[in-house]
């Protein structure tokens, strides 16, 4: 009787809190990968070398052959990633220089904070990028807030901006670990002294030399973007980076092994400086570059082995990732282009990091979550800005009204359900706010160069030199490297993709 009456009271919660109670909360493991392109790994195509255990993840689970992330450069796509909201739509969502304040406002809904209404304990381990503190920027010294614990997540281990850029120390929740008060940490844009050593005083004593940009202070024998002093016994090595994440993200699953987590392992492979663990270096015939990917894969399957160990692999789904496509020089002489071979990076596609062309926004994408989805290859069009909303109807929490405003519920298609679709449509864009957008629909791709505003974009920069026309179509049926512009022979369409363009970006929404 009194198991009866029990029941019925969890019943009777249940409904008050809506479905929720009824839901699924398996962990979610959400891998990014930085940088990596289309044709990165053996799985999706790579012949130089090979990536056992993404691959493994691969056959044992989804692999998405038009997945995305929807900005060609990594603060965009993140934002997006976490608010389900276009990077367009905010300010400040370009590249983040190293003292950029909190991008994401407290009290923005994010994938943490939905699965933390959900139950669920959330950290975010490894590249942030996204700012950190007030307007006035990150008190490096003092409490680092807002960042990630003021927009759901429980926990925080993190590199706070990009490695090439200073400083590089580690965050964890609100502060620098190791941090000597006798010797502050101070991050600024000058050169704090005339005799402060960087890039170009003493170019002679790098490990790595710089080609663009990245010759300001120098640490680890490596010159970056931007000025600072101090924090000496806080800063890392450049080698150690993914094997703190993976320590880290070990610990955190094995403390909450026996109730729902998620993990955001925010990977900083492959992005410049490319400097892998000694252990890995020499791997491939590729350089740096090559020998990144493997050390991405061997973290990989660290997080894989312990999901196994914690018995965790048949109640967790796993998505791997990336934040744009991919490229060779940028910034630094690792010889990733002379040493390239006949690897192709982006697979098929035309255009990498920074470039609206397929390859700076279609990357590998899959899901896994044993026994439930069934293993194989879907085309369905998949996005990391879908998370949000496919996160938040797997475990049973509504979206709110004014939050994640162009994040689509395709989790049928993330799980592989048959007869789910994915999107009908994308938008495509490279770097904050600056007027450079494609827009997919089916077999048609719009491209939208705004001249005026492009003028930050490398690769932009070089197409509005030629006057290349504001709009272009191209169908990627035919034309997968997005060659001939068919604007003009199929005028109807061009109208239809631009109308539907603008409109996406005037109404200041898309989701339903
Ligand atoms: C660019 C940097 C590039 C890289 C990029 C950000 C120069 C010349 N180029 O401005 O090296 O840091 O920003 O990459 O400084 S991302 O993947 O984090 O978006
Ligand atoms: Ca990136």
């Amino acid at each position: 009787m009194i198991k009866h009456i029990l029941s019925l009271l969890t019943l009777t919660i249940a409904f008050a809190v809506g479905q929720s109670a009824f839901a699924e909360k398996p962990n979610i493991v959400v891998i990014m990968a930085d940088d990596l392109g289309y044709g990165a790994l053996s799985c999706y195509g790579a012949k130089s070398f090979k990536t056992p255990h993404i691959d493994k993840l691969a056959a044992e689970g989804l692999k998405f052959t038009s997945g995305y992330c929807s900005a060609s450069t990594c603060t965009p796509t993140r934002y997006s990633l976490l608010t389900g909201t276009y990077a367009f739509r905010g300010k400040r969502t370009g590249i983040a220089p190293p003292n950029a304040p909190a991008i994401i406002k407290p009290g923005t809904e994010t994938v943490a904070s939905i699965l933390k209404r959900a139950g669920y304990t959330t950290a975010v381990i490894g590249k942030w990028h996204l700012g950190l503190g007030g307007e006035s920027g990150p008190n490096w010294n003092g409490d680092l807030k807002p960042g990630p614990l003021e927009i759901g997540f429980d926990t925080c281990f993190l590199l706070p901006t990009t490695n090439d850029r200073v400083p590089q120390v580690y965050v964890h929740n609100h502060r620098v670990p190791n941090l000597d008060p006798n010797d502050p940490l101070w991050v600024g844009t000058k050169k704090p002294n005339p005799d402060h050593p960087t890039g170009m005083t003493h170019r002679y004593t790098l490990k790595m030399d710089w080609s663009h940009g990245h010759n300001s202070t120098i640490h680890n024998g490596i010159s970056r973007i931007g000025f600072y002093t101090g924090g000496h016994v806080a800063r890392f090595r450049d080698e150690d980076l993914a094997d703190k994440w993976v320590e880290k993200s070990v610990e955190f699953m094995e403390e909450n092994k026996d109730k729902p987590f998620f993990l955001f392992f925010s990977s900083h492979d492959i992005h410049v400086p490319r400097i892998p663990h000694e252990r890995f270096q020499g791997k491939t015939s590729l350089g740096y570059r090559g020998d990144s990917i493997v050390q991405l894969d061997w973290c990989v399957g660290e997080l894989m082995k312990t999901l196994d160990r914690l018995k965790l692999a048949d109640k967790t789904l796993v998505v791997f990732c990336s934040d744009n496509g991919p490229v060779m020089d940028d910034g630094y002489k690792d010889d990733a282009l002379e040493k390239l071979g006949s690897h192709r990076a982006a697979g098929p596609y035309s255009g990498g990091k920074y470039s609206v062309y397929e390859g700076g926004t279609r990357t590998p994408f899959i899901t896994r979550w044993k026994k439930r989805i069934q293993p194989g290859v879907s085309k369905e069009v998949v996005c990391t800005i879908d998370l949000a909303a496919s996160l938040a109807d797997l475990t049973g929490q509504k979206l709110p009204k004014d939050g994640c405003l162009d994040s689509f519920n395709v989790l049928g298609a993330l799980l592989g359900k048959k007869e789910a679709r994915g999107r009908d449509h994308l938008v495509q864009q490279n770097n904050g706010n600056n007027g450079t957008y494609a827009l997919l629909a089916g077999d048609w791709k719009l491209h939208r160069y705004d001249r005026k505003t492009a003028r930050n974009v490398v690769v932009e920069q070089k197409l509005a030199n030629k006057k290349v026309p504001q709009y272009q179509l191209f169908n990627l049926k035919s034309d997968v490297v997005e060659k001939f512009n068919v604007a003009e022979v199929h005028p109807e369409i061009t109208a239809k993709l631009k109308k539907q363009l603008t409109q996406i970006i005037q109404q200041g929404r898309s989701r339903p």
